[in-house]
Parts: structure tokens; C-alpha cells; sequence
């Protein structure tokens, strides 16, 4: 049932009180992005997360709208008729004018509804809009880059789509369109250029040139003044999705991005300071049993250590319960994402945690998607031993069974040296022959097609990280996303990362960085760094974050070899933890996922759409105290040190453990910590209206 859809907003948490009313009436909502049921990266996760939300809110006028994309609408959208009538003449006329619209429900959380425009069916138009767009803005899209074509589509689409849809509303509508990203920003600017009665709004995830730039050997945030852009754009051939993404920025009513760190890169790049920032929620799934989140961990992580069984069979020279599962994830973008300090500080992890002669084994998983032809025979052979041996196992044990129930039956205790016969011993003899491996275990789970030149096979060889017996750190490189249909590692990404002990993700250039929070929700702990959206965030609002398992990398300030080096220590206090230690972690990363819910954050949504309504419509939308649209935003909250963790960092056992598991001591402190943190919580209810903080958020302090 949706909301009333009233924009009266009287003081958020971290925004100026602004007590204007107006209803909304007729007002419509179009969301316009590539990855609008298109999973391409994090822009899909933002979306298809916010969809309950902003569908709550906005009900039937809530409109999506993005590419068509055959596979995925088969297995994600119902395709429907339009049920607002002005819409449907729009889809009608369009499709009878040459365009292929179709529209649906996209089942997801929230069933929001979506058009999806199929820009090849219109390719016929491509050169008549590039002339276009070059004669009325000057923007020269060249013919080989393919991306920007979809974009110049997908543009005069939607701004077809949306100026149709104002000439077929039979009163003056109310129209918001909010476009994400450069692919869907030309849209923004032809609703401009032809004075189109939409309020606008551009939120940029990650600026075009930051990327490229962070991507070359840049000392990118010490120079951002002193970049001349265009000759930047100019030299990596991306002037033109440069121009298309700065006139985005510059027509919107309401700019927006996803972090501090990226409003300033924006405010530098392309020359407009955000009015908002936005940062990116999930949606939070809470269990009813706070312990159920620990036994899925446990459940999971049962399944990576099959896997691993199956994956190092002939070396298993390693205790499986006393192993530490890291795991990196994400585009592959190896500097960027910070796969190259997360190698270096695995190279200083392994050598330290061997001349300590360490018991712990740790277990990188790298996640980032690179050029394969399928799995390679190494591997699937491993998983293959590992059921044949599995297979054997259940066989033997079904025979010893049965013969020892046999003796039960006749009063008798078994003769044990008589329960297994000499097929028995053949059968296991053989399958531990087959289990014999001349080889090291593979780092690569799959036949790269660029293995000489891959730059994680690059670094591993360079650092020697071979998976050899005598290596406590070992490397374990799947080249494709996760999936629960795979043959080899059955599991999908949440399952998977609910079953790992950390998340790391070092990266240089991360404007939020979904990946830890994604851990964080799952209360997983993860490492992120002071350049990241989500690092920084959680810095500012949480006073002691790695107590909470959320461990923030200094790339801001460091040098890189220095960088690696924190990063070494934490991974090696992480491996000093005992089991109680990481148990009682996970249960303060978890409670931070309230933090990161879109029930709180949509708010600097809601925010946005507001002031592009009050700018794009003055006389119907009046915001009192419109300074605020010239801010960004500040939350207005900050989460305590949990109550155990003594106030000094030199002090603070949780985020600097190293502690070994045998010590009773420590667990008997740290149980005697995990209580006083529970008495703390009882006073301090989510309930407990003294401990509310405007925003509602539960456990957080008001800072002064
Ligand atoms: C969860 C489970 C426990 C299990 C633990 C393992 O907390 O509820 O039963 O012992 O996970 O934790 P670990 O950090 O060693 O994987
Ligand atoms: C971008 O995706 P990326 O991984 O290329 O957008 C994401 C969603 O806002 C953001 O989390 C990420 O940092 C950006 O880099």
C-alpha cells in the first residue's frame, strides 16, 4: 500500500529544517539508468536495493526506466500493460512511430514498474541524433565507440519518452526524472535544451575521469586542482563521454553523488559541487534470532572448506579449522580496487606468519572477473578426487556399520580388526593413490586467456605465492563471479561472504564501495580505506570502527609501501584472533547494519527530489530555507566505542588482538566484555526514546 505521497519534511537528521508542504498530486517519479534491470555493477545494486522504498513512497507514479536486455527481462521482468493511461498513449505512440517500449513490473523487492527501451530497434536514427546533438550542444560522439552510441540512444529515448509523456497529461504534470551516471545523462540535458516541464536530477557514481585517471600511475587526490580536464579527457579519448557527463552535471536542477571524496573529485572534474550527497543504503534483512547470522556464517563457511579440501587434495598439510578466509571482490580493476596492495601485504602476511611458524593458514579468494575459456581440468579434478574419496568413505563406513550392528543384534562386541576386509583396505589404498598430486594446487580456477599478461597471475608470480606447502598465505583466484549453479564452488555471492572471516578491499579509487557494506550487513568484518565513500562514512560516524570489524586503510596519507604495511597488520592481528575474538567481532559488525539501511539513508534521496522539485516548480514548491541546497549534507549521528573496548587504541584489544586461542583469560574477559556491551544495549533499546537520535537510527549517539 503506498504512502501518501505528501513531500512535507520537517527535520531530518544532518539536514537544515525545511518545514515547506506541498502535495504532490500528479507528480510523477522517472528513474532513468542503464542498469535499470540490467546488472552491469554497483548502480544496479542501488537501484534494485532502493526500489522498496522509493516504490513505498511513490506508489504507482514511480516509474524506472532502462535498456531492454532480452536475457535479463526473460528471467526478471513481467511485461504488462502501462495502467496509467498517459503513459500507455506515450508507449503506444512511440512503438507506432518506430521505437520498441516495452513495459512491466520488475520483480524485485518493491515490484516497481519499468519501461524498457530497446535503443537497437531505433540504430536507424543514430546519425540524424549525433548531428543533432553535435549542431544544438556541440558534443561530437565518434562512430567506433560503441558505448557512447547506446548513450546517445538511450538519451534522445528518453527524452522522447518523457516529453511525450508531459504532451499526452491532460493537466500540467508535475514530472521528476532522476538519471544516474553519463550512459543515461544525455536524457538529462535534451530535457533541458527543449524546456521540457521535468525537474532534473544527476547523480553521478564515479566521474569518467576519475576512474581513468586513478587507473594510470596518478597521484590522483594530491592533483585534483590541477588537472586541465579536457586535455586529460582529450589525451584518453573520452572528451566526448566527457562532455555528455559534465552537461549532465550542469543542467540538473539537483546534482548529486555518492560520497564526500566524490564530491570533491566532481567539484574539481566537472566543475559543479554536488548539492547533495547521497550515500548508497542496502536493504537490511534483520533475523528474529541475532545468533542466526553466526550459524550461517558456520553453515557456509562448512562449504568453502569442502571446496578447499577438494581444491589443495595431496596438500591438505594444513588445519582446516584453524584457517582464515580473506576474499577480495568486485570489477576487475587491479589498482583501482586495491588488488595490488591486498598481493603485497599476502606476501608480508605469509613470510611473517612462517617465521612466527604460525599454526594459522589463511586462504585469499580473489573474485574479480577477467577473460577464460572455462574452468580448467586441474581444478575440476580436485572436486572430483574429493567426492571419490568422499564416495569411498560412506562405503566403507556403510559396511563397518553394518556389521557392527550385526554384532550388536547377537550380544556381542565386535571383533575390530575383523570389520574391514581386504577389498575394504584395497578399495581405500586406491583412493588414496588417486589422491597423490605431483603438482601444486592451481592459484587460477579457470584457463585465462591472457595469462601472461593478467596482472594478479603477474604480482603472484613476482611475490612468489605459489600455494607450496610451506606458504601459510595461499592464493586461490576464481576469474568469474560467483554463481550457485557453478560446478565448482556451488554458492552465490552472499553465501559465499557470509562464509568468509574478512573482506578486503584496499582500493584507490572507491566513491562508495558497496562490497564492505555488504559485509557489514551480513556481519562479516571487512577492510576498506579512507578514499573509499563507505570508509569514510563509517570513519565519521563511528568513533572506534575497527572495534566494530570494520578496519579503514590509510591510502589517503600514506605512501603505498606504507599502506601495504598497515594493511599487514591488520591482517595479521585478524589472524591473531581467537575464535570467541572474531565470534564477538561479527556480532558488533552486524549491529552497524542498521547504519547502512535504506529506511535511513533514502532520506538524502527524498532530499534531492525536493529541491529539484522546489527549483524545477517554484510556484507550486517553495522550500523556506532553500540555502540548504547549496550544502552537502552531514549526518548527525556517530556510533560509540562498544562499551569493552578500553578508550586508548594502544589498549583496545579488539582492534589490535593478538591473542591466542588457548588464553582463558582473555576469553573469560572478553565474555565478561560481551556482557557489559549487552547491559549496555538494554539501556540503550532501539525502543528507548532517550537514546534516539532525530534520524530514529537505534544505538546512536547525537554528536553535540
Ligand atoms: C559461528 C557459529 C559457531 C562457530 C563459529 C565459527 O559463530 O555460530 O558455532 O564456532 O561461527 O567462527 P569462525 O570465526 O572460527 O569461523
Ligand atoms: C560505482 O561502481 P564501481 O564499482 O565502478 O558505483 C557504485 C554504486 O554507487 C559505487 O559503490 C562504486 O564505488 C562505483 O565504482
Amino acid at each position: 500500500m503506498p504512502l501518501p505521497r505528501s513531500l512535507s519534511v520537517t527535520s531530518l537528521s544532518g539536514l537544515d529544517d525545511w518545514t515547506e508542504e506541498f502535495d504532490l498530486g500528479d507528480a510523477v517519479l522517472f528513474e532513468i539508468a542503464w542498469e535499470v534491470a540490467n546488472k552491469v555493477g554497483g548502480i544496479y545494486t542501488v537501484i534494485q536495493t532502493k526500489a522498496r522504498l522509493t516504490s513505498e513512497e511513490w506508489g504507482e507514479n514511480y516509474f524506472l526506466v532502462g535498456p531492454y536486455m532480452e536475457n535479463s527481462v526473460r528471467t526478471q521482468v513481467e511485461l504488462i500493460e502501462p495502467t496509467n493511461p498517459a503513459l500507455k498513449r506515450t508507449i503506444d505512440n512511440m512503438n507506432s512511430s518506430g521505437c520498441k517500449l516495452y513495459f512491466g513490473r520488475w520483480l524485485i523487492e518493491g515490484s516497481p514498474y519499468v519501461v524498457l527501451i530497446d535503443v537497437g530497434f531505433t540504430a536507424w536514427s543514430l546519425d540524424r541524433w549525433k548531428s543533432e546533438l553535435w549542431e544544438n550542444c556541440g558534443i561530437g560522439v565518434p562512430w567506433f565507440d560503441r558505448e557512447a552510441n547506446d548513450a546517445v540512444l538511450f538519451g534522445f529515448l528518453t527524452a522522447w519518452l518523457l516529453g511525450e509523456y508531459a504532451a499526452q497529461c491532460e493537466e500540467p504534470p508535475h514530472i521528476l526524472a532522476h538519471f544516474h551516471e553519463w550512459l543515461a545523462g544525455l536524457g538529462l540535458v535534451l530535457c533541458r535544451q527543449r524546456q521540457l516541464p521535468v525537474a532534473t536530477i544527476f547523480t553521478t557514481h564515479a566521474t569518467l575521469l576519475g576512474r581513468y585517471l586513478c587507473a594510470g600511475s596518478v597521484d590522483f587526490y594530491n592533483n585534483l586542482h590541477k588537472f586541465n580536464v579536457d586535455k586529460e579527457a582529450g589525451d584518453r579519448q573520452i572528451y566526448h563521454r566527457y562532455c555528455l557527463e559534465r552537461a549532465a552535471a550542469h543542467c540538473a536542477h539537483v546534482f548529486t553523488t555518492v560520497s564526500h571524496i566524490t564530491a570533491i573529485e566532481a567539484e574539481h572534474l566537472l566543475k559543479r559541487k554536488p548539492d547533495v550527497v547521497t550515500p548508497n543504503g542496502l536493504n537490511v534483512k534483520k533475523f528474529s534470532a541475532s545468533h542466526e547470522f553466526q550459524n550461517l556464517h558456520a553453515h557456509s563457511k562448512a562449504r568453502i572448506q569442502e571446496f578447499i579440501r577438494g581444491h589443495f587434495y595431496g596438500h591438505l598439510d594444513f588445519n582446516l579449522d584453524k584457517s582464515v578466509f580473506l576474499f577480495i571482490a568486485g570489477r576487475y580493476e587491479f589498482s583501482n580496487k586495491g588488488a595490488d596492495v591486498f598481493l603485497e601485504a599476502l606476501a608480508r602476511l605469509n613470510y611473517l606468519l612462517r617465521v612466527n611458524h604460525s599454526e594459522v593458514t589463511v586462504i585469499a579468494f580473489f573474485i574479480m572477473p577477467a577473460r577464460t575459456n572455462n574452468f580448467n581440468i586441474e581444478t575440476l579434478k580436485g572436486q572430483a578426487v574429493r567426492k571419490q574419496l568422499w564416495d569411498t568413505a560412506q562405503t566403507v563406513k556403510e559396511k563397518f556399520g553394518k556389521k557392527l550392528y550385526e554384532s550388536l543384534l547377537v550380544g556381542q562386541l565386535p571383533d575390530v580388526s575383523k570389520m574391514l576386509d581386504k577389498e575394504d583396505f584395497t578399495m581405500m589404498k586406491r583412493a588414496i593413490f588417486s589422491a597423490q598430486r605431483q603438482c601444486l594446487p592451481p592459484i587460477c580456477t579457470h584457463n585465462m586467456l591472457d595469462d601472461s599478461s593478467d596482472p594478479i597471475l603477474n604480482c603472484l608470480r613476482r611475490i612468489g605465492l605459489f600455494n607450496s606447502s610451506s606458504d601459510r598465505v595461499k592464493v586461490i583466484f576464481h576469474p568469474e563471479f560467483l554463481s550457485s549453479t557453478s560446478p565448482l564452488l556451488p554458492m552465490d555471492y552472499e553465501e559465499f561472504v557470509r562464509g568468509c572471516h574478512l573482506g578486503v578491499f584496499p582500493s584507490y579509487y572507491e566513491p562508495w564501495g558497496y562490497t564492505p557494506a555488504e559485509c557489514t550487513v551480513m556481519g562479516i568484518p571487512s577492510v576498506s580505506t579512507n578514499l573509499s565513500g563507505f570508509g569514510c562514512f563509517m570513519e565519521e560516524h563511528i568513533a572506534d570502527p575497527s572495534a566494530y570489524g570494520v578496519y579503514i586503510l590509510d591510502r589517503r596519507y600514506r605512501s603505498v609501501d606504507e599502506s601495504c604495511s598497515q594493511l599487514t597488520s591488520f591482517l595479521l592481528q585478524f589472524c591473531q584472533q581467537s575464535r570467541r575474538q572474531r565470534i564477538i567481532q561479527r556480532n558488533r559488525t552486524e549491529r552497524l547494519s542498521d547504519l547502512l539501511d535504506w529506511r535511513y539513508l533514502g532520506r538524502y534521496y527524498i532530499s534531492a527530489r525536493h529541491m529539484a522539485l522546489a527549483k524545477a516548480f517554484p510556484d507550486v514548491c517553495v522550500l523556506v530555507r532553500l540555502h540548504t541546497c547549496t550544502r552537502v549534507m552531514h549526518f548527525g549521528f556517530r556510533y560509540p566505542r562498544p562499551a569493552s573496548v578500553p578508550p586508548s587504541p594502544a589498549l583496545s584489544r579488539h582492534s589490535s588482538p593478538h591473542h591466542s586461542d588457548d588464553n582463558d583469560d582473555d576469553d573469560e574477559r572478553y565474555n565478561e566484555d560481551l556482557e557489559a556491551e549487552k547491559d549496555r544495549l538494554n539501556i540503550r533499546q532501539p525502543h528507548s526514546p532517550q537514546y534516539r537520535d532525530k534520524s530514529g537510527l537505534p544505538d546512536a549517539i547525537p554528536v553535540s
